[in-house]
């Protein structure tokens, strides 16, 4: 939260915002504006786990516009050849960003592109939480007893148009109106109770407990003071030399 209200106390010190957070002691190293680099960084920290000798593995997420980046290529070639402990997630949500799935990728399904480089791909209904979890699940265990990398594409929708305001006139009308009937959320929890033996009122307290830690960070962060403009060109590198002429 105070990554997002800009504040210091904030992951990445206030500047990155909701597309830039990091926080490396919990193992997310970072999400980064350009589209496909995951794979690439996820490529390195995978290369380190392995030399290391250490159970981690890495989950690189990317949506099916970054599944045709050159980058993408070259991790999975990589990945594969290293037998690298990484699984390739693709959030397939039908859109990158004004683009239909279909006028960019010549596939049905991008999972089918893991059998080029020699490793499994699966396709899995990104809408069932629990069908996402057991086979990222089923992919984490291989990758740890050394069986190397696993594509995982999971089907799912974009609400939101690209960017706020978007009037998202490459989706239908009827789209525009109903897209929201894909719910994730809503989905898990009317099955919640037969899958896991969850009672409504069970599932009502953990929600209200979620709603109250998210609820008291947002007012913690909205408490602090903004981080001082005069911190603006900290960690800078590299300048234009017409900001300062
Ligand atoms: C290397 C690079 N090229 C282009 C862009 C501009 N851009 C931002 S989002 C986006 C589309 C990404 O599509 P997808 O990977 O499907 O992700 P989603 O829109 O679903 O989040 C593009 C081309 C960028 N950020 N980085």
């Amino acid at each position: 939260m105070a990554e997002l209200f800009a504040k210091a106390q904030g992951y990445s010190r206030g500047r990155g915002g909701s597309m830039h957070i990091a926080d490396v002691a919990a193992g997310v190293l970072g999400a980064n504006g350009i589209v496909g680099q995951s794979m690439g960084l996820g490529i390195g920290a995978a290369l380190s786990i392995q030399v290391q000798n250490r159970p981690n593995v890495v989950v690189a997420f990317f949506g099916e516009g970054a599944s045709g980046a050159g980058i993408a290529h070259e991790a999975m070639n990589m990945a594969a050849i290293w037998k690298l402990p990484i699984i390739f997630f693709c959030e397939a949500n039908r859109y990158a960003e004004l683009s239909p799935f279909s006028t960019h990728v010549s596939l049905e399904h991008i999972s089918d592109r893991a059998s080029a480089y020699g490793f499994p791909g699966e396709t899995v209904d990104g809408e069932d939480v629990f069908a996402v979890y057991r086979s990222v699940r089923a992919a984490a265990e291989r990758a740890r007893a050394g069986g190397g990398p696993t594509l995982i594409e999971a089907k799912t929708y974009r609400w939101h148009g690209h960017y706020e305001g978007d009037p998202q006139f490459y989706k239908t009308a009827d789209e525009r109106k109903n897209g929201q009937a894909f719910d994730p959320i809503a989905r898990m929890k009317a099955n919640v109770g037969v899958i896991a033996g969850l009672t409504p009122e069970r599932l009502a307290e953990i929600e209200g407990n979620a709603d109250a830690v998210i609820r008291s960070a947002a007012d913690w962060a909205d408490g602090l003071q903004s981080a001082p403009a005069s911190a603006m060109h900290e960690d800078v590198y590299a300048e234009s030399a017409h900001a300062t002429a």
